[in-house]
């Protein structure tokens, strides 16, 4: 791959099998990292492919876990029509996971964060606004101002290799992650992965990425979520800043 998006991929070290399955063996991401903190960001401001939406208008599979998952957040959520069947389609489902989340919003969303103790949270479902996301980052970094400055110029030189992409202008990107990845030796990198619901968009159209998606476009809005996150890193850069100049003052107007 010659691409300019290569740098910021897994790279690819070919096929293995083990028994009957074969899989795909792939850089690691975490190596020379140690106690590695993590966030999974979602990209996009949808999370379903065009076809499944064309599947949940005609031959409609039912899934019973999905309405679990939907009544154990919202009750209220499913129709009474959902309630009755105790079931709703994924695309129903993951449509409902994107406007509830930012995903519509913002153009994409944390799935989970993982702090250098192993510990987890997964549920970022109330964050909605550019505000909410600092707090996140600001969370995730431990208001380390290098390592939000290194994110951000990470994130910068994404979205030019981004611009410059033949992949990236004739693919559809859904579902797509960005890893953000930091240790405490203040390295620190983000990485596309996830491309399993990342497909060729015809010869005759190219994808512009940063609109809102209409059916039949086959936008995905991966841009408006890079240029959500790269703000709220500023913000985040911003706050920390301040934070820092007002401390010194106040250390300067003590001694
Ligand atoms: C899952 C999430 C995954 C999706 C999965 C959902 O929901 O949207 O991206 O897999 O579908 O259950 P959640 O994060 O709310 O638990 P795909 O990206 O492969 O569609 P699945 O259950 O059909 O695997």
């Amino acid at each position: 791959m010659r691409d300019p998006l290569r740098p910021f991929v897994p790279q690819y070290h070919g096929m293995v099998s083990r028994g009957e399955q074969c899989y795909i063996r792939l850089e690691d991401l975490l190596s020379g990292l140690r106690r590695p903190v993590i966030m999974d960001c979602k990209m996009g401001v949808r999370t379903y492919q065009e076809e499944e939406l064309a599947k949940a208008r005609t031959k409609a599979t039912l899934r019973s876990d999905m309405y679990q998952k939907m009544v154990k957040t919202d009750p209220s959520a499913p129709s009474a029509e959902e309630h009755a069947q105790k079931a709703v389609t994924k695309w129903r489902y993951l449509q409902w996971r994107d406007t509830t989340s930012s995903t519509a919003t913002l153009g994409f969303r944390i799935e989970g964060i993982m702090m250098e103790d192993g510990s987890v949270q997964r549920d970022f479902r109330k964050i909605q606004t550019l505000a909410q996301v600092t707090e996140a980052l600001l969370f995730f970094t431990r208001s380390q101002l290098d390592i939000l400055k290194a994110y951000h110029s990470r994130l910068l030189a994404l979205s030019e290799a981004l611009t410059n992409s033949p992949f990236f202008r004739t693919h559809e990107v859904i579902g797509s992650s960005l890893l953000f990845v930091h240790d405490h030796s203040n390295k620190a990198s983000v990485w596309m992965i996830d491309f399993g619901k990342t497909t060729p968009v015809p010869d005759t159209s190219k994808l512009q990425h940063n609109v809102p998606w209409a059916e039949g476009s086959r936008e995905d809005g991966y841009l408006i979520g890079l240029s959500s996150l790269i703000s709220s890193l500023s913000q985040a850069i911003s706050v920390v800043s301040w934070q820092q100049e007002d401390s010194g003052g106040e250390n300067k107007s003590g001694t």
